[in-house]
């Protein structure tokens, strides 16, 4: 038979919101995990078999046991996890981040299971001491910690260095010393470390620089666990730093993993800003992957021959594995949540939404105002290109000014353009945009209002539509452009006269980049401050990436 080979690999191979990636292969199958912040269920894991085709398959924190982030503020949550498998079980560490600003709480956690996509097991708490905790299975069957130490007090360095102790899987709880055995570069932020052993060395790669523009991989190496570790003689084996011009940006936070024939992918957190100088990353921060070699002296090296990332990389030479293409429609026919979809914080789906209440609909009860870090109705998908438009169908009937429900372009509470139905003071269904644009005391609600445009406007700038009957809502994103339009029949579209800036949706805008570790989705939202929870069911949501 003849055995098709994998066309070339085409970065990011995670489009869209996969920062922070971690890699393991169990004979042929390569998984990836990735960061997942405020979104549940936490932390995502995509499958491959050929590294050139990815799927997404599994959300382990699924369960209030593993991960309740309400009240969490955003960029809190789950923060990089680390995926291995030893002993037959898949192990996966994460951090479930309680805060961000000044000392930070960063309870890290394992948790196990046979399968990928199983019921993971009752968490063991390890830590609070830092951040990007990895474990590592030594050959003569012990297991180690590393994180990143989190140096709260003055005059210090908040990236203190990397912490090793051993963890005991007998009696579930860290053990022994604990010992810093790597402080970093002279480019600093050190982070995301992850231990391996190869030739008699202990190998530790971390992030430094930020996962801003100045982000690089960093490696080290040492004959004994902990320490010392002599730094790589080039520092840094993956940056893009040094070329503002690269299409791969911000390359950093990665890890390797070795084909079972001994070939060699990094795989490291990316961004692809907008063009224009305020460098915006509509997309988040994305996984990219590239080729690598051991060189003479036993250290890391990409095959292209330089520290910087490609956009095109030769494929692995494994038999291709396709996976079907997703319908551009998501129905709601099953009881469960389509996989591509996400909602905020809560592990209690069904106090925000039931795909059973009304069948083959998406019924989202009014909750909290848009941006709450409780109870917000807000299921949603990644954005993961830079053009798409997406659709949806609403049943709803407002009684009050309270009540809102629509569609959404969602950074997170400070940083959104809705698009929804709600009532105004005179009794009549209106629709309208509300914008937040960095600012979260400023939600701007834009009047509507134009002469040439065909609607009915009320006095407020609302477009009056009428008050029975589904609504059509749709938005049309090109790079930095957003468009909102609106039909009561799905076939003649009336477009809202005027364009938003769909560039604030991004990890630089508004408070920066430095408390924004997430990235834009797009979905159907609910609001109900008159406390009735008030539903609003939706038939379909089209996400279809435009050229
Ligand atoms: C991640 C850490 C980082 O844990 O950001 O900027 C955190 N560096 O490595 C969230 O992505």
């Amino acid at each position: 038979m003849n055995i098709s080979i994998s066309k070339k690999i085409k970065n990011p191979i995670l489009p869209g919101f996969n920062p922070d990636p971690s890699i393991v292969r169990v004979g042929e199958d390569f998984y990836i995990a990735t960061s997942t912040f405020e979104w549940y269920p936490g932390v995502q894991i995509h499958h491959s078999r050929d590294l050139v085709n990815w799927r997404l398959v599994s959300r382990p924190l699924n369960r209030p046991d593993l991960l309740d982030m309400i009240g969490e503020p955003c960029s809190c949550g789950i923060w990089a996890p680390c995926l291995t498998y030893s002993d037959g079980l898949f192990h996966l560490i994460y951090t479930d981040v309680k805060r961000f600003d000044g000392i930070k709480d960063t309870p890290n956690f394992l948790t196990t299971c046979e399968t990928i996509d199983g019921d993971w097991s009752e968490p063991v708490y390890l830590n609070n001491s830092g951040f990007d905790p990895s474990l590592f299975h030594d050959d003569d069957g012990r297991k180690w910690l590393v994180n990143m130490v989190w140096d709260y007090r003055p005059n210090k360095n908040p990236f203190g260095g990397i912490y090793l102790q051993e963890y005991s899987p007998d009696e579930r709880k860290m053990i022994g010393p604990v010992t810093n055995i790597f402080k970093g570069t002279d480019l600093g932020l050190t982070e995301a470390p992850h231990l391996y052993k190869r030739n008699g060395y202990y190998y530790l790669v971390t992030a430094e620089g930020g996962t801003e523009y100045d982000h690089a991989m960093t490696m080290a190496r040492s004959k004994t666990i902990d320490g010392p570790y002599e730094v790589d003689p080039i520092k840094h084996f993956v940056t893009s730093k040094d070329n503002p011009d690269l299409y791969i940006q911000r390359a950093g936070h990665g890890d390797f993993v070795e084909t079972e024939d001994g070939q060699v992918y990094v795989v490291h957190l990316c961004g692809r800003p907008l063009p224009g100088p305020q460098r915006r990353c509509v997309l988040g921060r994305e996984t990219a992957i590239q080729e690598a070699y051991w060189n003479e002296d036993g250290w890391l090296r990409l095959k292209n021959g330089t520290n910087e990332p490609d956009d095109i990389v030769e494929h692995a030479g494994l038999a291709a594995c396709e996976w079907p293409d997703e319908n551009p429609r998501t129905t709601f026919e099953g009881e469960e949540l389509p996989i591509d979809f996400q909602w905020l914080r809560t592990p209690y789906k069904d106090e925000l939404f039931s795909l059973t209440e009304r069948p083959g609909y998406l019924r989202l009860f009014g909750r909290d105002s848009l941006g709450s870090w409780y109870y917000q109705s807000l299921v949603a998908r990644r954005q993961q290109a830079f053009n798409y438009r997406s659709e949806t169908k609403i049943d709803f009937s407002p009684e009050s000014f309270l009540q809102k429900a629509g569609l959404v372009s969602y950074y997170n509470s400070h940083k959104y353009h809705y698009f929804y139905i709600s009532i105004n003071d005179d009794g009549q269904r209106i629709l309208s945009i509300m914008s937040c644009e960095g600012d979260p005391s400023q939600n701007f609600i834009f009047p509507l209002s134009s002469s040439e445009y065909a609607s009915v406007t009320d006095s407020d700038g609302n477009i009056v539509i009428p008050s029975n009957g589904a609504v059509y809502l749709r938005s049309d994103v090109a790079g930095s452009e957003l468009t909102f339009s609106w039909s009561m029949d799905g076939d003649n579209w009336n477009q809202v006269p005027c364009v938003l800036d769909q560039s604030l949706i991004s990890d630089q805008a508004g408070k920066g980049a430095g408390c924004s570790f997430t990235g834009a989705f797009t979905g159907m939202a609910c609001q109900d401050l008159a406390g009735t929870k008030i539903a609003a069911d939706f038939e379909y949501f089209d996400y279809i990436e435009q050229p």
